[in-house]
């Protein structure tokens, strides 16, 4: 999508910090970390939300998840912990209209989640 700062990242007409990447998703550092380890996993088709996600008729939810699954593992985030945030919409505090899911770790984060 044409205003869209994540569909930018894609293309790569906003640089970023890749994590990871192939044909169905993409994963960066997030530019305003909120722990040691912060990783946005976004799809690569462009989607607002979990909803829209979910109402798909492919696997792409479930593929998402399972790469930030591989991606804690990865980035050495499994044995003391992580946290798996996707904000939605107003009440969510959603400020990029992007599908995307943040990986945080990397220290003991606090109990709060909203
Ligand atoms: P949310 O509040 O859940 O919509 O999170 C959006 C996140 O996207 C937020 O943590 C900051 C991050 N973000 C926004 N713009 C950019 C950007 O241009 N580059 C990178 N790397 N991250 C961005």
């Amino acid at each position: 999508m044409d205003d869209c700062i994540f569909c930018k990242i894609i293309d790569g007409q906003i640089p970023s910090t890749k994590v990871y990447e192939d044909d169905r998703a993409l994963a960066f550092l997030d530019i305003n970390p909120q722990a040691p380890t912060h990783i946005v996993v976004i799809p690569k088709a462009h989607m607002r939300n979990i909803l829209e996600c979910a109402a798909r008729e492919d696997d792409l939810l479930g593929y998402l998840m399972g790469l930030v699954a591989q991606l804690a593992k990865d980035q050495g985030l499994a044995d003391k912990g992580f946290r798996v945030i996707t904000n939605c919409g107003e009440h969510g505090a959603q400020s990029v209209e992007h599908f995307h899911i943040h990986l945080l770790g990397g220290a003991q984060l606090n109990g709060k989640m909203g």
